[in-house]
């Protein structure tokens, strides 16, 4: 019987015990499992955790195995390399696909019901191997996917525009890496078509400014890891917002990473693309209208990842 209150974390270096720490700040569950290769780190994660929760909500976190997730309605999985200073989020893929082949069997012997949310990088990658060790339905096994990029998309914009984040719409789509593309001809702020908004601020440079805020999107990560090492309470936070959409069931759209089985003439893959999210993982991926060079770009990000897909032995 799932407890739909329960999510477990699977890796619990940076970015796995700061979504904890997300999570636990907002009170979505009650109760929360850490699992780490290193049992000593997730016990003192959760020892940690547990000390703050006086000034949050009530609720168990405990450092456990594989025994322990039975009961799940979600489970977050972060295990795996991050990138070093050079890296790409491709480069990762060996190294990732052979944890996911020694974790993954381990969570479907013990519940096929969750929704398993991918995490790891390069993340459609993953997101599609997850799916694929699993056998779980495909709206299940979903990726935190752009969800990040659109998020630092929208922040980029909101200094620019001197207006609040929340106020845009706009989406980064494609692979969560350097193929990656902004869908400008959709974005608005406040249903005010974006460039129309621009002018209202008194920019006029569209092409040059959107260039320059699409690459920093894009290189974020790499100027993140070459100051500080890693990336983490970015992406945590996208994670923990995904994580209640499901368990809320709230039904809000996000560029998770999801299965592509014709939609724009796109098959077997994992990539990011708005989509509905509720407590069925990937309710429904939505088809948005992309111009021709939008669609050129997003078919070449899809073929970026079917090169490294085809080299999977899985
Ligand atoms: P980290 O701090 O090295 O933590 C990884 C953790 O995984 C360690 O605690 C390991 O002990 C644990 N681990 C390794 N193998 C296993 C296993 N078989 N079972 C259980 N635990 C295991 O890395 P960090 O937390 O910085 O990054 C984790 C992953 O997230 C990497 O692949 C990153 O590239 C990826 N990121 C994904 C982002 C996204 O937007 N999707 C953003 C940032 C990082």
């Amino acid at each position: 019987m799932i407890n739909i209150q329960k999510a477990a974390i699977i890796g619990c270096g940076f970015v796995g015990t700061s979504i904890a720490f997300s999570l636990v700040q907002k009170g979505i569950f009650s109760e929360l499992v850490l699992i780490d290769a290193n049992e000593k780190k997730a016990e003192g994660e959760a020892m940690d955790l547990s000390h703050g929760l006086p000034f949050t909500k009530p609720m168990e976190i405990k450092a456990g195995g594989y025994e322990d997730i039975a009961d799940c309605a979600m489970i977050i999985i972060t295990a795996g390399a991050n990138q070093k200073p050079g890296e790409t989020r491709l480069d990762l893929v060996h190294k990732n696909v052979e944890i996911y082949k020694s974790i993954i069997p381990k969570i479907v012997e013990k519940n096929q019901e969750a929704t398993l949310l991918i995490v790891s990088n390069p993340v459609d990658i993953m997101t599609y191997v997850a799916l694929k060790l699993s056998g779980y339905p495909s709206h299940k096994v979903i990726g935190s996917g752009t969800v990040l990029d659109t998020a630092r998309l929208k922040y980029l914009l909101s200094r620019h525009l001197d207006v609040d984040s929340r106020s845009i719409h706009a989406f980064i789509i494609g692979e969560h890496g350097d193929s990656e593309l902004a869908v400008w001809s959709a974005a608005n702020v406040s249903g005010i078509p974006l460039n129309h908004f621009c002018e209202l601020r008194g920019y006029f440079d569209h092409m040059e400014s959107m260039d320059r805020i699409y690459q920093s999107v894009r290189d974020s990560a790499y100027e993140i890891i070459e100051k500080k090492g890693a990336t983490y309470y970015g992406v945590a936070m996208a994670v923990c917002r995904i994580a209640e959409s499901v368990i809320r069931n709230e039904h809000s759209i996000m560029p998770i990473s999801v299965y592509l089985d014709g939609l724009y003439g796109l098959h077997d893959i994992c990539l990011s693309i708005p989509t509905v999210v509720g407590q069925e993982g990937a309710e429904k991926v939505l088809d948005i209208p992309l111009d021709l060079m939008e669609m050129g770009k997003l078919v070449y990000s899809a073929e970026e990842l079917k090169k490294i897909i085809g080299e999977l032995k899985l």
